[in-house]
């Protein structure tokens, strides 16, 4: 199963969160851990519950099945289990499972010695999960401001809160996180275009190096971040992008409740038009 010269200094003891040894072996490939067991836990529950609403909803179309989260008027209190309690136990078991797998992930950065950047960066995609799911309904008083879970049903809300601020293009915060999210897309296609166009050169050339890299970037817009800060780019557009998405369906609800357009009368009542 060993496929790295140092995975006999890998594959030891230790670097555990909770629970010392316990768990702290392999099934083949994959690392158990403490978090493994609890990931499996939560996400074999929350499973089981999601096909258990299946069951209640009335319908096997995979468009169709919906799960959704307690009427308005439940409020922040806890729902029988067909008006939204069922909901309620797959977020605690989707919260449990995400968290569960960004600690087996700080588990396995202990045991290799790495950095935590992975679970740092998994921290913001179940953070903003956590803004939909959690924070925005706790702050508007009602879990029925969450999205439910269902292919169309989800999108149906996602375009139904849009229209309750007239128009979400002209929410600043998503504008910003739509471009980051371009520019991340932008950024990897070029870096792994650059990256296989010069590992994979035509038939008869030699493999170039990062020199060869850093230099087409020099000539085509006069800098080069280089192979280890275009990671550290990457990086940062991806958690920017996640960072300003949370922000933006924050802010609509507990924070702006008119029409986004109207947000930009700010620009329209500067004192400087002479009005
Ligand atoms: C939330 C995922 C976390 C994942 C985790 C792990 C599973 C599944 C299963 C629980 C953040 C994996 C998960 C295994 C779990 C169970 C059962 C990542 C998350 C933890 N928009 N918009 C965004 C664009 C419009 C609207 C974000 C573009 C319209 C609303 C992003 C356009 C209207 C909301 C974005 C566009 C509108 C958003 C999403 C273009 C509709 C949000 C990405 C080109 C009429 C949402 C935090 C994200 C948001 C959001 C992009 C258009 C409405 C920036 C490019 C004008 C209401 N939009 N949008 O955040 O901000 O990923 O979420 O037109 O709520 Mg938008």
């Amino acid at each position: 199963m060993a496929m790295l010269s140092f995975e006999r200094k890998y594959r030891v003891r230790g670097g555990t969160l909770i629970g010392g040894d316990l768990f702290d072996f392999w099934v083949g490939p994959f690392y158990v851990g403490f978090f493994g067991v609890t990931t499996a836990f939560f996400s074999l529950l929350g499973t089981a519950m999601i096909i258990w609403g299946a069951v209640q909803g009335g319908t096997w179309n995979i468009w169709q099945i919906n799960i959704a989260p307690p009427d308005l008027s439940y409020g922040l209190a806890m729902a029988p289990l067909n008006e939204g309690g069922l909901w309620q136990i797959i977020t605690v078991c989707a919260l449990g499972a995400f968290l569960s797998w960004m600690l087996r992930e700080v588990e396995i950065c202990n045991k290799l010695g790495m950095g935590y950047h992975v679970p740092f960066a998994f921290a913001f995609a179940i953070f903003a999960y956590a803004t939909l799911q959690v924070i925005r309904p706790v702050l508007m008083g009602a879990w029925g401001h969450a999205f439910p879970y269902g292919i169309y049903s989800h999108l149906d809300w996602v375009s139904n809160v849009a229209y309750q601020y007239l128009h979400f293009h002209y929410n600043p915060w998503h504008g910003i996180a739509a471009s980051l999210f371009f520019a991340t897309t932008l950024a990897l296609s070029m870096h792994g275009g650059l990256v296989l166009s010069s590992t994979n050169p035509g038939k008869g050339e030699v493999v170039k190096t990062p020199e060869h890299e850093d230099t087409f970037f020099r000539d085509f817009i006069g800098y080069s971040v280089g192979t280890l800060g275009i990671h550290r780019l990457g990086l940062l557009l991806a958690l920017t992008s996640v960072w300003f998405a949370a922000l933006c369906i924050v802010v609509s609800g507990p924070f702006w409740t008119r029409g986004w357009p109207e947000w930009w009368g700010w620009w329209l009542n500067l004192p400087i038009w002479g009005h």
